[in-house]
């Protein structure tokens, strides 16, 4: 009885353990501007097989997703919001698809893209 009593206890352990190995909760930056940007970049992380939940916050800018990490990763979801015209914190869109974008949705690009990122060092 004790043995068997271990053994469905074990297994629920073990089962337990393997659904939230799968389940992986992330955060990452996705710059965007208005509740149009927000529609797009969370239409295009639930595109991705294997996302579960996408919410993208306009104030912070901030990604939260979930997803099974068997299925996908987290760089497979930024390349697919970057593919619709959202610099991620590792993608950058491409200039063809941001310039398409609506008006209203023209972010400010990432510091790195932009000419002022000069190497402080040339400055002296
Ligand atoms: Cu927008």
């Amino acid at each position: 009885m004790r043995t068997k009593v271990l053994s469905l206890v074990s297994l629920f352990v073990f089962g337990a353990m393997t659904v939230f190995a799968q389940s992986k909760t992330d955060k990452f930056k996705v710059y965007g501007t208005c509740d149009m940007c927000k529609t797009r970049i969370e239409k295009a992380a639930m595109a991705v097989p294997g996302v579960t939940k996408a919410t993208w916050n306009k104030d912070s800018e901030m990604m939260d997703v979930v997803f099974d990490s068997q299925k996908t990763n987290d760089d497979n979801i930024q390349k697919a919001i970057a593919a619709v015209g959202h610099d991620t914190q590792k993608y950058r869109a491409s200039d063809a698809v941001y310039d398409k974008l609506p008006a209203c949705c023209h972010y400010d690009r990432a510091p790195m893209v932009t000419k002022a990122a000069t190497p402080m060092k040339k400055h002296k």
